[in-house]
């Protein structure tokens, strides 16, 4: 292999030039860094009732909010759940967190209680924003230890409704109204952390990101800062926010991208294609973030035809693989528009690589590409089993490094050490390459992590909820392809000696205990699970059985 060569790393970088970032700045000053520019222009749209807030609003709700988490005893450091849907307060407490020095840990509303509370408490969040039809499952003590003191709503922590409050909570309007000169000052150090997803990395079970104002500063800045930014916002843009905020790449890419450029964000709280193309229309949404099944709504359904999608000039699909027959589909429903993708990665800050179609001096780009690294970082690509450098088009184990990427999981040394090497790197678990032209290819996975519709299913998580089923032995979980969700997880059983159990069963055993994308699709009783030598599941043998289930 005359690429490879142990002694020299090949690191690729952007085609742009590195530019200045100033990731001194706290989040939130450099996000609303330019509103004096244009105070009265739309920021946020509420898509279901056309409320808009402008720029000026924005930023005073943000610090109100600030205000008002500082007067419920919110302190620099502590930790905030938001438990919501895409709406206008998320981004208020959001924001208002960051700006007392607090951070956001964000989940999906759709939790069930036990997911809730295993984030929470890692989290150790010390109040929860949510909607009053999600507070039964921060009282429901049904499916956590008996063993352990469960956290009451209003001794133990507080939780903050957007709609009616129900008994012990407290209402939105208490931060919202807050008094904005109520803001304490606080000094923030870039490497303070300002949100902390969940994401179970390469593997294991979730654990917390800890995402740092230089983290997400620089982000932002790496995609729209710049004589010729890679993702280029206009002032005029109306930016689609339909993809769940509580997830990285919305939050990053849309929102904090949007804030910073000046561009207005118009929010949806649930994916329904009728409303969508109804809302892009009316509001001529001209930039849309995406993911491959709404691409795939998008491409294939008849309703779309109805509409005049004339406005959309940027489509941009990441957090799951795009195909190309899929993306050709899509260009002959929006011929006007620049198709193209971003790759990111919760633990890199998110944002790896960007195509470069989307630049304001834009690049030719390739379909199925997920764009070229971004700039002001380093990327390389390593031969999984040696680890050396690999050059051009030979694809091995994607690495970044660059002052975006995360700080290290909170708590969790080891798991910190196993992703980011002593070099500064960042291990993706991704498989792919770099061609001629400087455009990523990702074309397989080495580590476990599923992906249902772009979301996260952590095999580590459903094999333990396996496991602990009393007539079940052993088990894998591992993704199969799926046309509408690109993969969904299924699970490999051993049953305990002497029990039956169905398939069924064990699917509803599942379903009970999990959101809805973590569901288990099709069970296979086996004899045994395939180990290596030191106890990892094989499941590369697991993935080979499902290509080829006669061998079942
Ligand atoms: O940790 P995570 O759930 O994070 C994401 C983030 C996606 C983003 C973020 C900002 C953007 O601007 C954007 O365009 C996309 O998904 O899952 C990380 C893993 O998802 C797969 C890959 O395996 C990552 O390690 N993945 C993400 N994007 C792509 C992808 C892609 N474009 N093509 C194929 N796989």
């Amino acid at each position: 292999n005359t690429n490879t060569n142990t002694n020299t790393t090949h690191v690729f970088k952007s085609k742009l030039p590195d530019i200045p970032i100033s990731n001194h700045l706290p989040l939130h000053t450099y996000c609303f860094q330019n509103v004096s520019d244009f105070p009265d222009n739309p920021c946020l749209i509420v898509g279901s009732t056309s409320k808009t807030y402008s720029f000026a609003d924005t930023h005073l709700l943000c610090r109100k909010t600030a205000a008002g988490l500082s007067n419920l005893g919110i302190k620099q450091g502590d930790v905030i759940m938001i438990l919501l849907q895409n709406c206008a307060e998320f981004v208020f407490a959001f924001m208002g967190a960051s700006m007392i020095g607090a951070v956001t840990t964000t989940a999906n509303p759709f939790y069930t209680s036990s997911e809730i509370f295993k984030q929470f408490k890692a989290s150790r969040a010390k109040l929860i924003i949510t909607l009053s039809q999600y507070v039964d499952k921060l009282r429901d003590t049904t499916t956590t230890n008996t063993d352990e003191k469960i956290p009451k709503i209003g001794q133990d922590f507080t939780v903050i409704t957007i709609d009616e409050p129900p008994k012990n909570c407290l209402h939105f309007t208490l931060l919202s109204e807050a008094n904005e000169k109520d803001l304490p000052e606080v000094s923030i150090d870039p490497d303070d952390p300002v949100a902390l997803p969940f994401s179970s990395g390469t593997t294991g079970l979730p654990k917390g990101v800890v995402l740092t104002h230089k983290s997400l500063m620089t982000s932002v800045a790496q995609q729209v800062d710049g004589e010729n930014p890679n993702l280029y916002l206009k002032q005029q843009d109306v930016v689609l926010c339909v993809l769940p905020l509580f997830h990285i790449y919305s939050l990053n890419s849309v929102l904090l991208c949007s804030l910073r450029a000046g561009a207005g964000v118009l929010l949806m709280h649930k994916f329904e294609i009728g409303v969508l193309l109804e809302l892009i229309q009316q509001h001529k949404v001209s930039v849309a973030a995406v993911v491959p099944p709404l691409v795939l709504a998008l491409a294939k359904n008849p309703m779309v035809a109805k509409f005049d999608l004339g406005s959309i000039r940027m489509v941009l699909s990441g957090a799951a693989p795009l195909g190309k027959e899929l993306e050709e589909a899509l260009r002959s429903r929006v011929p006007q528009a620049i198709l193209g993708q971003g790759y990111g990665m919760t633990e890199a800050g998110p944002v790896l690589s960007m195509c470069l179609g989307f630049a304001k001096k834009p690049y030719p780009t390739k379909s199925g590409s997920c764009g070229t690294v971004v700039r002001n970082a380093e990327l390389k690509v390593i031969d999984p089993e040696t680890g050396c450098s690999l050059g051009y088009n030979h694809p091995g184990e994607i690495c970044i490094r660059g002052p975006q990427i995360m700080k290290g999981y909170l708590n969790d040394d080891e798991a910190t050490a196993n992703t980011i090497d002593v070099e500064g790197w960042l291990h993706t678990g991704d498989i792919g390459y770099v061609d001629d032209d400087d455009e990523v290819f990702i074309v397989d996975r080495v580590k476990e992590i599923i992906k249902f519709k772009g979301f996260q299913v952590p095999p580590a998580e459903l094999e333990a909820l396996l496991i602990n089923h009393s007539s079940i032995a052993d088990a894998a979980v591992v993704p199969q392809k799926d046309e509408v969700a690109g993969e969904v997880p299924v699970a490999f059983v051993v049953r305990s000696n002497g029990f039956e159990l169905t398939e069924e069963a064990v699917k509803e055993y599942i379903a009970k205990q999990v959101v809805f994308y973590k569901r288990v699709h099709k069970v296979y009783f086996v004899h045994a699970i395939p180990k290596s030598p030191s106890g990892k599941i094989l499941r590369k043998d697991l993935r080979a059985k499902l290509a080829a289930p006669s061998t079942i």
